[in-house]
């Protein structure tokens, strides 16, 4: 029988929890026992370090064939607010960046119909020449695998020429809840999860690192939720390139998705991402989107397992768009001031978890 004694032991003796454990800790409502329980596997990975980078997100362009249910974000070709940026703007806002003190850019853009890959190749190479120092942190597996239709070109090959280009790593997005029953409610014109896990492997064969995403607070179930950690836990025991999970809380404002939805609570944002910490063993780092979570679930949940904030970000629109309350950006010392309140060391990190500096 699971009981939260069975858990317990198992995870204070580095044991491994099962599906079925972790669904009884997302059944229970006992907050404070499971976040001890990520506090401490946290600690043993991470002692009381918390990681944040100074990064600036640019999304070249919100046009996009797919049109999720759940995103405010994309438009049509035409549609009111479609926009897309000119390579000479994206260059301005990497050098404003660098300049700034940034060591990463996060590139990611809906699916356009007429821009051909070589836009990409050159937005890379642009970046690369006006701003040498950052790290390129660009595309999802969703237009990796777009990438690889437009050009026919075999997604190995378009991983390689966009790392010669000057890709550094990939973010975790367009994971979305990789159960198929679920995919087919919210994005079903978007590649499968089998399709995803299938992209995320060959970038790890090629050498990326990337993090993984989970989309949660819609119509997804806590089961499907486990499902879609344990999908992970596995590729992450055959490839051990993901960096950082990211449970990503839904925004419901201007989606199609139809439900009576104010956004998730605080109480399910804490346990989400305790869960995550414990389950998700083979993870380095708990990343908490603050953008998604408010500041202050952030904050909060650096004692439930979480060691990283993420970044300053600057221009945040994927979550704005959809109603997200949180600033636009966040400055280092904003960073560094949550981190310090919640009696954690902040470690500013580079892309690759390389320590810059302690504070
Ligand atoms: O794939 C879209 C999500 C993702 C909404 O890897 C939404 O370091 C909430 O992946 N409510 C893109 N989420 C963002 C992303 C990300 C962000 C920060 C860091 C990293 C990283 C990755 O945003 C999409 C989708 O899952 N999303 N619409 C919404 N309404
Ligand atoms: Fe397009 Fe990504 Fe938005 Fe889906 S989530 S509509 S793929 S931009």
């Amino acid at each position: 029988m699971i009981t939260f004694e069975t858990i317990s032991t198992k995870v204070r003796t580095g044991q491994r929890i099962s599906t079925e454990e972790a669904l009884f800790l997302f059944r229970s409502n006992d907050l404070l026992i499971i976040g001890e329980l990520a506090a401490l596997v946290n600690e043993r990975k991470n002692s009381t370090n918390v990681y944040f980078n100074v990064n600036r997100h640019i999304n070249p362009t919100n046009i996009c064939v797919n049109r999720c249910a759940f995103c405010a974000f994309s438009r049509t070709v035409g549609e009111d607010g479609a926009y897309t940026l000119a390579l000479d703007e994206i260059c301005l806002r990497a050098r404003e960046a660098e300049e700034e003190g940034a060591t990463e850019v996060h590139i990611v853009g809906g699916l356009h119909p007429d821009l051909p890959f070589e836009f990409y190749e050159e937005t890379l190479c642009a970046i690369r020449r006006t701003a040498p120092k950052l790290h390129i942190k660009a595309f999802t597996v969703v237009e990796i695998e777009y990438f690889s239709r437009i050009s026919g070109l075999t997604v190995e090959k378009v991983l390689d020429r966009l790392m010669n280009s000057g890709l550094g790593s990939m973010p975790g997005g367009g994971a979305e809840i990789l159960v198929e029953e679920v995919r087919n409610k919210i994005c079903p014109e978007k590649i499968s999860g089998a399709h995803w896990l299938e992209i995320i492997r060959l970038a790890h064969l090629a050498g990326l690192k990337t993090n993984a995403t989970m989309l949660y607070g819609h119509v997804e179930t806590v089961s499907d939720r486990v499902a879609h950690m344990e999908m992970l836990r596995i590729l992450q025991d055959e490839t051990g390139c993901f960096q950082a999970f990211i449970p990503l809380a839904f925004q419901a404002e201007n989606s199609d998705l139809k439900l009576d939805l104010k956004g998730t609570s605080g109480l399910d944002d804490l346990k989400t991402l305790a869960i995550a910490r414990i389950f998700l063993d083979n993870f380095p780092h708990i990343k908490a989107y603050w953008v998604m979570l408010g500041e202050k679930i952030a904050q909060v949940s650096l004692a439930f397992g979480v060691n990283d904030l993420d970044g300053t970000v600057v221009e945040e629109k994927i979550g704005h768009d959809a109603g997200a309350s949180s600033p636009q950006s966040l400055t280092k010392e904003g960073i560094i001031r949550l981190i310090k309140h919640a009696g954690k060391i902040p470690v500013e990190r580079d892309t690759l978890y390389h320590p810059i500096r302690n504070y």
